[in-house]
């Protein structure tokens, strides 16, 4: 299958992040589409295309405006401000705080616009984060061209990236971008599947109620893990999105029967849904190996889920998501999207 890839995302490095009260190298770096890109190069996968750069019509359906022109400026504001390094957030408007009155100052902008701390911006971030939403752009329009699958390896990833706020290493949703370029390349229903270890709570709050997009995500219950105060079993979309919601939160440890039981009752969803095109949220730090993880899915498990995916028989716009044991991380990619071409 075609892999839509862009260099820009090296732009994205160079920050730390809070890690049991220590500021440490960011677990999401360069070297993580590297190693993909290496494994999918070596399996001979398919051809590895440079994005054409799109502007941020589809993102703007699905993120606030004024969010992305947040986004475009933060590193600058930053600087004019007198700061040097990464810019950092370090205090959110929680409930008993007002969160109507926009900040001017960039330090109550970083939290206005974020959930947590883990959405730093370099020099080279927004490069980065417009190279990945150009990437997830191209490979939706290769799925609506009719190609039965396209990847886009591409970072920062997304999923936790909702209407007006960034996190977990989240800035542009990817994924809800490519959702949204099928919708407008002519398909009526679209299905996002989410099969990263943590819940993918900016897509299910873009979503939520919309019936036009079916969210559905397996992940570690939000009760034990990031981002935990999203991700529950009983939240199944709100006004016209109800029903087009699904929570399967899996508990710590989980190895790939139970695994695979969830994606199972994911698909009859998915079917029952009528989705005519599906995109997949590719995180692969359910593997056991994963540093900041605690599933134990081991390498060979992921062709399984591959071909689980493909029993669906549906167009697939795989997106890159989480999976932060480096070396390991292509092998974990590489079995997915082989698994889904065997399968
Ligand atoms: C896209 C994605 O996978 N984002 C995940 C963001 C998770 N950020 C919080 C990580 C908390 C890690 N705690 C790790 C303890 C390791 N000893
Ligand atoms: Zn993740």
């Amino acid at each position: 299958m075609d892999i839509v890839h862009s260099p820009l995302h090296r732009g994205h490095t160079g920050h730390l992040e809070l890690v049991a009260g220590a500021f440490l190298p960011a677990f999401e770096k360069p070297e993580r589409a590297d190693f993909v890109l290496e494994a999918l190069r070596r399996a001979g996968l398919g051809p590895v295309r440079v994005p054409r750069a799109h502007d941020l019509k589809i993102a703007a359906r699905v993120h606030d405006p004024a969010y992305l022109a947040f986004l475009a400026r933060a590193h600058d504001m930053w600087l004019e401000r007198g700061n040097s390094g990464p810019a950092l957030p370090f205090i959110w408007p929680r409930p008993g705080l007002r969160a109507d009155v926009p900040p001017r100052d960039i330090e109550g902008l970083l939290g206005h616009y974020s959930f947590d701390g883990g959405a730093p911006f370099v020099a080279g971030t927004w490069a980065a984060v417009r190279a990945a939403q150009d990437c997830a752009l191209d490979a939706a329009a290769i799925v609506a061209g009719g190609a039965r699958a396209a990847f886009s390896l591409a970072r920062p990833p997304g999923h936790h990236a909702g209407p007006a706020f960034a996190g977990g290493y989240c800035y542009i949703n990817n994924a809800a971008v490519a959702a949204e370029a099928l919708l407008q390349a002519g398909a009526g229903r679209v299905a996002i599947l989410d099969v990263d270890y943590h819940h993918g709570n900016g897509t299910q709050a873009i979503f939520e109620a919309r019936a036009d997009v079916l969210t559905v995500s397996i992940h570690a219950d939000p009760r034990d893990e990031f981002p935990y105060f999203l991700g529950h079993a009983d939240e199944r979309g709100t006004g016209a999105g109800e029903g087009a919601n699904l929570n399967l939160p899996l508990p710590l440890g989980t190895e790939w029967p139970a695994w695979a039981d969830a994606l199972a009752t994911a698909r009859g969803a998915i079917a029952a849904f009528g989705a005519e095109v599906m995109v997949v949220s590719l995180g692969v730090d359910t593997y056991e190996g994963d540093p900041i993880s605690r599933f134990r899915l081991r390498t060979e498990d992921f062709a399984r889920m591959g071909a689980g995916i493909a029993a669906l028989g549906l167009g697939c716009v795989f997106v890159m998501e989480g999976g932060y044991a480096v070396v390991e991380i292509g092998d974990n990619v590489l079995g997915v999207l082989a698994g889904f071409e065997a399968g």
